[in-house]
C-alpha cells in the first residue's frame, strides 16, 4: 500500500514537472510539445494586399490567444508632444524623448518634473526629430545618456547617435556630443529607423533606414554604407569589437546586419541573448526578425508587401537562397514601432513574449514565442484611436506606453 502510494506521488511529481514544460510560456530554448494554450481565430480577420503565400506555417495570422490575468489600464498624462522613445530611470521615473527636440522626465505616475532642451538640433520633419534614447548600463554612477536622432549635414539628412550627462539638475545635458553619424546623408525626411539599445556586452546597437526612395533603397544590400542596416558600435561611436564585417574589404565595419527597410522596434532577449527586431513593410509585410549578425534579412530583394501602387517590388519574390525570412509578418501592417521583450514574473503569462507599439494598428501586439518561432498573437488596448509608438518595461514588472497623442499609458495588474 504504501509502495503504491509512493508511485502515486512520484506519478505526480513527474505529471506536474511535465505540465510546467508544456506550458512554458515563452521557451525559446526547450521542446514544447504539450502546447496547452488556448488557441483562438487569427486576430487579423481583414483582406490581405498580397496573394503571396508564406514560407512557413503560422508566418502570419497565427492563433490568436487572449490575456487571462485581470490588468488595469490607466493614463497618466495626455500631454506629451509626440514622444518617441521612454527610457526608465533606476528610481522608476521616465525619461521620453520629444519628436521636435525636448526630453522631458517624469515621475513614475506620469506628473511632469523636468523639461531638458538644448541638445543639438534635429531635424523634425516627415518621420525625423528626436528619436529613441537609452541608458548607460552604468548610469546609476556617470548618467551617461545616448540617444538618436534626424541630423542636418551637408547633402541632407542622417541618422546620428549623441551622447551626454544627464545635468543633476535634470534640466540639461552636460557635454553632448555626436558620436555617430550614418552615411550618406539624404535630401528625405523618411525610413530613419533610429532604435537605440546596449547589448549584453555593454555596446551600442543602432537600427536605421533606407530613406525610403527608389534611389536609396539598394543601399540597404550594399555594406559600404550605413542605410538599412543594424549597427553595433561603442560608447564612443567606433564598430564594435567582434562586429561580423570587420574584416570584409569595402564593408563598414560597424555592420551588424543589413537588408532590412526602416527597423523602429528592437528588443533584447536578455537571458538567451537573442535579438528581435520589427521593421515596416510596404503594403503588407511588416516584420518581425530574430537578428544575427552577418545576416541579410532581404529588403528590397525580397518582401511579403507591395508597393503603395500595388505594383510588384523587385522581381514579386518572396523568398531567395542567403537571405533571411521574417520569424512573422503582418499583411495588412500594423506599422510595429518600439517592441520589448517581457522578462518579469509579474505578469506571468506574459513572461518571454514580445510587446510590440503599432500605429495604425492603433493596438499593442502580443506574441508569443515557442521555439524561435510565433505561437499566438493577441490584440491590447484596441479601441483607443491612438498610434502606439514606444514601449517600456519597469524592472518590477509594468509597462509603459506612449502614443504619437501625446498619452503616456501604464499597464498594472488589477
Ligand atoms: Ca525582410
Amino acid at each position: 500500500m504504501k509502495t503504491k502510494f509512493l508511485l502515486l506521488m512520484i506519478a505526480i511529481a513527474i505529471f506536474s514537472t511535465q505540465c510546467k514544460k508544456g506550458n512554458g510560456t515563452g521557451n525559446n530554448g526547450g521542446g514544447n510539445d504539450n502546447d496547452t494554450i488556448t488557441k483562438l481565430d487569427p486576430v487579423e480577420t481583414d483582406a490581405a494586399n498580397t496573394n503571396y503565400p508564406p514560407a512557413f506555417s503560422g508566418q502570419t495570422r497565427t492563433f490568436g490567444i487572449k490575456t487571462y490575468t485581470p490588468l488595469k489600464v490607466d493614463i497618466l498624462n495626455s500631454t506629451l508632444s509626440n514622444p518617441w522613445g521612454i527610457a526608465i530611470l533606476p528610481d522608476g521615473r521616465l525619461l521620453i524623448t520629444q519628436k521636435a527636440g525636448t526630453m522631458v522626465i517624469l515621475s513614475s505616475s506620469g506628473v511632469p518634473e523636468h523639461t531638458i532642451s538644448g541638445l543639438p538640433a534635429v531635424n523634425a520633419g516627415g518621420q525625423g526629430g528626436l528619436l529613441d534614447v537609452a541608458l548607460d548600463p552604468d548610469f546609476s554612477n556617470n548618467r551617461m545618456i545616448y540617444w538618436t536622432f534626424a541630423q542636418n549635414v551637408s547633402g541632407g539628412t542622417l541618422t546620428a547617435v549623441a551622447k551626454g550627462r544627464l545635468a543633476n539638475s535634470e534640466t540639461s545635458i552636460e557635454s553632448a556630443t555626436v558620436i555617430y553619424q550614418a552615411m550618406p546623408a539624404y535630401n528625405g525626411t523618411l525610413h530613419y529607423g533610429g532604435r537605440l539599445l546596449f547589448d549584453n556586452q555593454g555596446y551600442l546597437l543602432v537600427s536605421t533606414g533606407e530613406r525610403s526612395d527608389l534611389a536609396t533603397r539598394p543601399l540597404a544590400q550594399a555594406l559600404n554604407n550605413a542605410l538599412g542596416k543594424i549597427l553595433r558600435i561603442t560608447k564612443d561611436g567606433q564598430p564594435a569589437p567582434g562586429n561580423p564585417f570587420q574584416n570584409t574589404t569595402g564593408a563598414l565595419p560597424e555592420i551588424y546586419s543589413y537588408g532590412h527597410r526602416n527597423v523602429q522596434g528592437m528588443a533584447l532577449d536578455k537571458l538567451r541573448n537573442v535579438l528581435w527586431e520589427t521593421e515596416f513593410g510596404p503594403l503588407g509585410g511588416d516584420e518581425v526578425n530574430m537578428i544575427q549578425p552577418n545576416k541579410n534579412y532581404g529588403w528590397p530583394v525580397i518582401t511579403y508587401g507591395l508597393e503603395y501602387s500595388g505594383a510588384t517590388i523587385g522581381g514579386g519574390i518572396t523568398q531567395k537562397a542567403g537571405m533571411e525570412q521574417p520569424v512573422y509578418y503582418w499583411d495588412p501592417v500594423v506599422s510595429p514601432s518600439g517592441m520589448i521583450f517581457y522578462h518579469s514574473d509579474y505578469i506571468p503569462e506574459w513572461k518571454d513574449n514580445l510587446l510590440i507599439a503599432a500605429l495604425s494598428g492603433s493596438h499593442i501586439v502580443r506574441l508569443r514565442i515557442v521555439n524561435n518561432k510565433i505561437a499566438g498573437e493577441e490584440r491590447l488596448l484596441t479601441g483607443q484611436g491612438q498610434r502606439f509608438r514606444a514601449i517600456a518595461q519597469s524592472t518590477n514588472g509594468m509597462v509603459y506606453i506612449v502614443t504619437d497623442q501625446g498619452r503616456l499609458y501604464r499597464i498594472t495588474k488589477q
